[in-house]
Formats: C-alpha cells, structure tokens, sequence
C-alpha cells in the first residue's frame, strides 16, 4: 500500500479522501491556490504545497504543476477526486510518465468514455442497451430530418463531445430540426471546439439511475447497486438516494451486470458509475463518469464499503478480494448537497463569510463539508459546500431522519439551497416515490412566509400518510418527532434551516 499519496482537489472531497487514507496509515499531500491557504484541506494534510495563483488554470488545473507537488513531497500516488483533473485522459498518462500510480481508470477508458458517439458505440457492441438511435455523427440537417424519421419523434440532438447535460436540444417535430440542428452544432463548436452531433429518441419524462462500479487490476469488478439522482435542477443534482424506488431485486441485479458489462467493454479499472436513463420499467445507458462521484456516500451507507479505501486498494494493485454475492442492501440512505444558492432567487449563487454554523448530529447522521466558521464564500470555486447525509432502516425513516437533520443544522451568513430540499422531501409525491428528472424544476419553491404555515399543515399530513401506510413505532405517534412539534416550534426549526440568513 501506498504510505503518501497526493490529493488533486479542494473543499470536501479532498478531506474525504484524507479521512480514509488516515485511517489506511497514508499521508496526504495538499496542493492548495492562494484563496485556499487557510482551507481545511490544506489545514488536515500531513503536507500542503502551495501551488499559487487564483484561478483553477493557474492552481488546481495546473498538471505539471500538480505533478512536481508530488515528487517533491515523495507521493506515490495522485487522487484526484472530482471536477478539476478527475476526467482527464492527458493528466492521467502524465501521472503515470511520472512513475506515479493513478488513482483512477485507463486513460483509454476514460477517453472513450468521453466521448459520446464513440462510447454509445462501444456500448451497443458490448451488448449494453442504449436509447434508440445513431452511433455516427449527423453531418447535415437533411440528414437529420431523414434519420429522425426512422428513429421517432421527439429527438434528441446531442454533443458527441458533451455530457453532463452540456449540448443537448429536443426536436418534437420535422419543421423544428433545421434550426434546431443548427444551434445545437454552433453550440457544440462554441462550447467544445468540436461540432460533432448525434440523434437518439428523446425520453420524456425520465428518471436518471446510475450504477455504482469498481474494478481491480486483475479484470476482476463488482458493482454497489443503484443510486436514484432524479432530483436536480438544470443538471446540478440537489437530492439523491439508494437504492431506488423503482427497480425491484431482479431488476437491480441486471442493471448491475450491465453496468459492470458496460465497464468491461472498456478494460475499466478503479471507481466508475454508469448512468442510466430509466422509463417505463426500461433502462438505457447514457454515459460512463470515470471518476468517483459527489453522491458515493448514499451507497458506502448502504453496502457499508468506503469507496475511497476500495479505489486506494486498487490503486495499489491488490485485488478486490470478494465476489458480487459478498454485497448486499441494507436500508436507505439519502443526500442533501448544501449549496451556496437561493433557492427563493432562482438558485442564484450566494456569497459571504460563513459567521456561524450549527452541524446536526445523532444517530446515522453524515456531513461531509469543507466549511468552517469564518470561511469566505465567494465565486472562485463550485458553490457546493457539503452534503448532508442519512442512513434509515427504510425509506421512510430515512426522509424523516433527513428532514430533521436540515431542521437542526445551520448556515448563517449566506443563503443554501437547504430549504428547497427540505421542501422536496416533504413533498407527496417525493415522498410516494413519484419523480422523474423534472421534478424540482417543476417544483414550486415556497417564501419562507408561505411556508410556515405550510409545514404545519405538511406535517399533519405526511404523520397522517405514514400511519396509514403501515403499522409505525413509536415514531409514528402523537408525541415523538418533528412531525409532532407544535406550529411555532416547527416555524423556528424552519428559520433556522435556513429560510432566513441568520446576522
Ligand atoms: C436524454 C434525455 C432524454 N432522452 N437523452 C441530460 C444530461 C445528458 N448527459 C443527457 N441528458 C438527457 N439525455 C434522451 N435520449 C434526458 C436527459 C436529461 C437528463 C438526464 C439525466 C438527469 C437529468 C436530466 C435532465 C434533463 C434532461
């Protein structure tokens, strides 16, 4: 095993990484830009080396930079969690030219993976099921409106070079592909300097599940189950879960041997997920991320496997060790990211000095975050500041264990997107299982007036709706729970998660 190893990131994800490799016996290296010097990151490390510079080009983005970092402080190794350089196929074989162990997946794998035609190809060869359509870019709009006929409307126009919810436009009939066609190919030149476009059948109303993969270096891989991540807003996931709602055991053991044909096709080694779009009781494959996830704990709670330790094993060369009939479920975990937004503004981005902040706690209660008293919350970096998450015996426990985690946890000083989620998960049909990937953006997000009175009344109901559903505990009854609080107290846990920006 590695005894040094360097984190490539910032903010919550490299004290994620720190937190294993501790418990492992590794020392961390931080790499860390002139906004960053009193980080916790920097702050944890055994070793921080300043990297200088403001902007990611010039700190966290730098490879060589980065790469010098770690042969003068004698890593062996470069994580490189997510964002930044973590899908990088350059930084990946500068990594290993420089004698050091790459914690992450084959350079090929991740340049096949990155681009859209060539992985949707790969996909269909290896058996993988895809959304019906092309795997060769459309040249031409009549070449559009004549494949589209065979395919079926609503299309998709998609980016060979996206992903992630970059470069894609839906044509519902023939008279919109022209320009349509157009501003999808000036938007994918504009955007990737690669104008390449492809057709596929546009789902309408689908859900977004991704399968948690991980390979050894000995062709050997298991995959962690399902991760529910339907509940985002204009590609920034805000709620997630495990395991989904909609897949029964059956179906869940073929997404998962999809998913793990999908990361054999591709000679996959480390963590990976698979995305899958899910409709009517089907599921395509959409992409390959090659790298480890912001929402990889909702699956470490629920199969009690720390990915990180996995991936620094891999890294390493040891083999994984146990077979896919050693993984199982147990409960239901969820996740809350804790954005610097207003959620009552549009989501717009909040900025300020985080002058105080209240963590929850108790029983199966997570936060991984970044954030300390004092922090300036500015532009410069992704404005999540953690997540939030819970593990519940079922479902149901685990919404009302996240809802009062919210209730007890304060940001004061800039706005979080804390008070959406609150109110997704108080919401009925969230609560019934019933989403899809335009849930919250069709969700209406309540003032802080409104909902005062509104949670009182949710609160009645959802009690009312569990106790019917089945037979509860004592948690279910009359005097126990924030279901049970009186008006004003609920008003006030409410202020506190956020609604209003403390002074
Ligand atoms: C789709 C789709 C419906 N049909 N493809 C958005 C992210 C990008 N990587 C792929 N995306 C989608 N592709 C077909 N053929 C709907 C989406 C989509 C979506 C997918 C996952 C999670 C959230 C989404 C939100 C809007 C659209």
């Amino acid at each position: 095993m590695f005894e040094r190893i360097l984190i490539a990131n910032r903010g919550e994800i490299a004290l994620r990484v720190i937190r294993t490799a501790r418990e492992m016996g590794i020392e961390c290296v931080a790499v860390y830009s002139d906004v960053d010097s009193a980080a916790l990151h920097t702050r944890m490390a055994h070793v921080a080396v300043p990297l200088g510079g403001k902007l990611p080009s010039e700190s966290y983005l730098d490879m060589d930079k980065v790469i010098a970092a770690a042969q003068e402080t004698g890593a062996e190794a470069i994580h490189p969690g997510y964002g930044f350089l973590s899908e990088n196929a350059a930084f990946a074989r500068k990594v290993k030219e420089a004698g050091l162990a790459w914690i992450g997946p084959p350079e090929g794998a991740i340049t096949t993976m990155g681009d859209k035609i060539i992985s949707r190809r790969a996909m269909k060869e290896a058996g993988v099921p895809t959304v019906p359509g092309l795997v060769d870019p459309v040249d031409d709009v009549a070449t559009a409106v004549q494949e589209a006929e065979a395919i079926g409307y609503p299309i998709a126009i998609k980016a060979a070079a996206g992903g992630g919810g970059k470069g894609i436009r839906v044509v519902r009939a023939a008279s919109e592909m022209e320009s349509a066609f157009r501003t999808a190919s000036g938007e994918a030149v504009a955007a990737f300097g690669d104008g390449r476009l492809y057709l596929e059948r546009y789902l309408d109303r689908p859900r977004h599940i991704e399968v948690q993969v991980m390979f050894d270096q000995h062709g050997h891989g298991v995959h962690f189950f399902e991760r529910e991540c339907s509940i985002q807003r204009r590609h920034q996931k805000l709620v997630e879960e495990a395991p989904s709602v909609v897949l029964d055991d059956e179906m869940r053991a073929k997404v998962g041997e999809i998913a793990l044909r999908a990361g054999r096709a591709v000679d996959y080694e480390g963590a990976g997920t698979v995305e899958f779009l899910w409709s009517g009781g089907e599921i395509f494959f959409l992409e390959m991320n090659t790298r480890l996830q912001v929402e990889h704990p909702v699956t470490e709670m629920i199969t009690g496997v720390d990915l990180v330790r996995e991936q620094l094993r891999v890294a390493a060369g040891e083999p994984l060790g146990y077979e896919q009939d050693a993984l199982s479920i147990r409960g239901h975990s969820i996740e809350v990211r804790i954005n610097a937004e207003n959620p009552f503004a549009g989501f717009l981005p909040s900025t300020g000095t985080l002058h105080n902040l209240r963590a929850p706690g108790g029983p199966w209660v997570r936060l991984d975050t970044a954030m300390y008293r004092g922090l300036e919350v500015g532009l410069e970096y992704d404005p999540m500041l953690g997540k939030l998450i819970v593990w519940g015996a079922d479902r149901d426990q685990a919404i009302r264990r996240m809802i009062r985690a919210i209730q007890e946890m304060n940001v004061g000083g800039v706005h979080t997107a804390l008070p959406a989620a609150l109110q997704v998960l108080e919401h009925e049909k969230f609560v019934e299982g019933d989403f899809d990937t335009h849930f919250l953006e069709g969700m209406e997000i309540r003032s802080p007036e409104e909902y005062e009175g509104f949670a009182a009344v949710a609160a009645a109901i959802y009690r009312h709706k569990l106790a019917k559903r089945r037979a509860l505990g004592p948690a279910a009854g009359s005097r126990e729970g924030w279901a049970a609080r009186s008006r004003s107290e609920t008003t006030s846990l409410v202020q506190r998660a956020g609604m209003e920006v403390a002074r």
